[in-house]
């Protein structure tokens, strides 16, 4: 059997700099992933043939960034049955507001689940790609344990520190 990888889609080279926040994390969980630009609109047809490929190869989550009419993720959503996370990118003058509508606002049966605008979002996308690969597997779920008990110790010994 193949090893499940994450596959992270980006809309545009523009999306990277947002989205190496979400590898980061990936690579925090030593997740394997493939990383892939390609567009709902510019590239439909690569995009199709890249997510089967993917699906076909293994690809247990797919997280897809886009800004603007960021169909990227429902497009996605709409060939794989695999969990789709869509990431609102902030590229226009709408701050990202259209980008989270559209990646949100899925038709029942094809769902996306969206996260926060922007480099938030971008980290939450592989902390919930994560949690899902834990599922049925202890390993990761106690590397993601260990990980949520670290954050919250910084932040525990941050408000020692202003209280001292
Ligand atoms: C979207 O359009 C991309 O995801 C990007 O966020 C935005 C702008 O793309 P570029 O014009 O920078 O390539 O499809």
């Amino acid at each position: 059997m193949s090893t499940p990888f994450v596959a992270v889609l980006m809309g545009s080279d523009s999306d990277l700099p947002v989205m190496q926040g979400t590898l980061k994390v990936l690579k925090s969980f030593d997740i394997q992933y493939e990383v892939k630009v390609t567009s709902a609109h510019r590239t439909p047809a690569a995009t199709h043939q890249y997510v089967t490929d993917a699906e076909s190869r293994g690809c247990a989550v797919f997280i897809c960034a886009a800004g603007l009419a960021a169909h990227l993720a429902g497009a996605v959503a709409g060939i794989t049955t695999h969990p789709v996370i869509g990431v609102p990118i902030d590229a226009g003058p709408l701050q990202g507001m259209d980008a989270l509508l559209s990646t949100v606002q899925m038709p029942g049966g094809v769902p996306v689940a969206c996260v926060a605008i922007g480099s938030a979002g971008a980290k939450n996308a592989g902390y919930l790609a994560a949690q899902m690969l834990a599922i049925g597997n202890p390993e990761m779920a106690a590397k993601v344990k260990a990980e949520r008990q670290a954050n919250a110790a910084i932040i525990i010994a941050k408000d020692e520190a202003l209280q001292a």
